[in-house]
């Protein structure tokens, strides 16, 4: 039945991603009502929304899944070694046909507010379709790269070609044949689609501001063995990807990089290049991320490879990442990324050298002349982790809201909860593993935490639960400790918000690792939810 204004239910998730998906699945197995509020026209999150030209993902395939389930392990075939985006969006549906979601999503409907009554422990939410519910509880799982960032160039409206946001990729086939394109932006979303936008267009023009660490993502079919084997190992590796840091498994590393020769590492380095695989380069040795010295003699290495690709010096040698050391921004895997700048209709602008100035009706003026446009892509990224989360008008106790309470960066307890936004979680958001990891481990983690928490509170007959100012304090502490061991937050990148003008600049992660985070999260809730304050309202109902 369609929600009706003023419907009360146990819990909205806020999001029909990979995240509030599978929330959704286990808030029913409590017994709970629960409803999914989706902004997009379908379900499938970031796959929804990030349809652009070679997206696909960069975690492999059979590791970048739902665990929860050894049926759905078994009965589902991954094509390729990584995914493109839309067998990834055939997976979330498969998914949800398999669970029989559908029902509880609402598609097309935007929270836009959420009150918390601290009289009766419930949140009212609104959203854009109108009318409002309540629940006891709500869980974001609004994504951690949901909320595009718009560059805000002057004269983007005067264009009379077509501007589109990787993000937002129009669902209708976008053709590029004979068109003059334009793509702003050389992270991943860009290093993605400049290969498959230049097979097509007319001319390729890529504005760059800061070249990124591109490894060759050596994707390829899945042979029908590989898959078999897979599958059957697969109980054992589920488990081997709880158990590790980040969700990927593979032996750690065990010794510095300075230890090794020349020869040794470049070895190393080779077989990794070879390889192809997000962490391969990472996993080469203990220091890479935490040592300048270490981390330049891979930086070298893949600065070495663009020179070796990259025919003309001068483009290669702009293409070539100077200004930050290697694997602090996210790396790139790309399928002939670096090549594609050998082809005669590709060009590179440094936008470091010659700055945007203005998009005019024709195209894009920069500073020592004017580039005229069919299409403009923007592949600027995203307002990362906490965009998703302010963007809603969120007002917890005492009137206060979530965009005033993190100004100046954002606060909470386990990257969880934060103080003052009672029965409000978030998964996959600011201070906790999230983006350093395989989001899908860390998303499975975070949900059944927050599952077992809001069945603690049931069998409790308690009705509330919320962080305390101090465990906020110590946990913002401590991430920032863990990060202070490394060399991500000296760089300006969206870990550190330095992406989107007047964002505060904190480093957003934790980055401790995902075995470790997963241990505080179980022991905090071994110890009666430590760092927490649950209570009852007075009406004594659970729900
Ligand atoms: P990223 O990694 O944030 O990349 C955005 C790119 O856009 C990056 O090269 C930026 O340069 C560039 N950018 C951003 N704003 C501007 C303006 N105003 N002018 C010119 N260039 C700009 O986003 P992606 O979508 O590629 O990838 C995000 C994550 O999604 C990725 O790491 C994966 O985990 C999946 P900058 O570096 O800021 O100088």
């Amino acid at each position: 039945r369609p929600l009706a204004d003023g419907d009360r239910v146990d819990a909205v998730i806020v999001g029909a991603g990979l995240s509030g998906l599978y929330q959704l699945h286990r808030l029913r197995e409590l017994g709970l009502t629960a409803v999914v509020f989706e902004a997009g026209d379908d379900i499938g999150g970031t796959w929804y929304w990030n349809r652009y030209p070679g997206a696909r993902c960069d975690i492999e395939s059979t590791s970048y899944s739902y665990s929860f389930s050894p049926e759905l392990d078994q009965e589902w075939e991954w094509s390729e070694r990584y995914a493109a985006q839309p067998e990834i969006l055939r997976y979330i549906h498969h998914v949800a046909d398999r669970f029989d979601l559908r029902e509880d999503v609402v598609l097309r409907t935007r929270v836009i507010r959420a009150v918390y009554d601290g009289r009766d422990h419930r949140w009212r939410l609104s959203t854009d379709a109108g009318g409002a519910v309540t629940a006891r509880f709500v869980i974001l799982t609004t994504g951690c790269m949901s909320v595009p960032n718009d560059p805000r160039i002057p004269g983007a409206d005067s264009f009379t070609g077509a501007v589109h946001h990787t993000a937002r990729w129009p669902r209708e086939d976008v053709s590029f044949a004979g068109k003059r394109v334009a793509v702003i932006g050389t992270g991943c979303s860009g290093v993605q689609a400049v290969p498959v936008i230049a097979e097509e267009a007319a001319s390729l023009t890529v504005f760059q501001r800061t070249p990124a660490y591109v490894l060759p993502a050596r994707n390829r079919p899945l042979r029908a063995t590989e898959r078999a084997a897979l599958k059957a190992g697969y109980p054992e590796f589920r488990q081997a990807q709880r158990r590790s840091r980040g969700g990927t498994v593979f032996a750690p590393p065990t010794r510095s990089a300075l230890e090794a020769d020349e020869a040794e590492r470049t070895a190393a380095y080779e077989a990794a290049w070879d390889e192809g695989f997000l962490n391969g380069l990472l996993r080469t040795y203990t220091d890479i991320l935490t040592d300048e010295k270490a981390n330049e003699t891979v930086a070298e290495f893949v600065r070495s490879k663009i020179r070796s690709i990259v025919t003309d010096p001068a483009t290669a040698e702009l293409l070539s990442p100077r200004t930050f050391p290697f694997a602090t921004k996210r790396p790139c895997l790309g399928t002939g990324y670096y090549e594609t700048y050998n082809l005669p209709h590709v060009a590179l602008v440094d936008l470091r050298a010659t700055p945007i100035e203005r998009i005019t009706p024709r195209g894009i003026r920069i500073s020592d002349g004017e580039h005229d446009l069919d299409v403009i892509v923007l592949a600027t990224g995203f307002d990362a982790l906490t965009g998703s989360q302010i963007a809603i008008d969120i007002v917890g106790k005492g009137g206060m809201t979530l965009r005033e309470r993190w100004a100046e960066g954002p606060r909470n307890h386990l990257g969880l909860v934060s103080a003052g936004f009672p029965n409000l979680f978030t998964v996959l958001g600011p201070l906790s593993p999230s983006v350093l990891t395989n989001i899908t481990v860390s998303l499975e983690q975070q949900v059944e935490w927050i599952t077992d928490c809001i069945d603690h509170l049931l069998r409790n007959g308690l009705t509330e639960i919320d962080a305390t100012p101090s465990a906020e304090a110590a946990w913002g502490t401590r991430v920032a400790e863990l990060a202070a061991r490394t060399l991500y937050p000296a760089v300006d990148s969206w870990y550190t918000g330095a992406n989107v003008p007047g964002k505060p600049r904190v480093f957003l992660a934790y980055a401790g690792g995902l075995d470790r985070y997963r241990e505080e999260c179980d022991a905090v809730a071994r110890a009666g939810y430590a760092g927490f304050v649950l209570s009852s309202s007075t009406d004594g109902r659970s729900l």
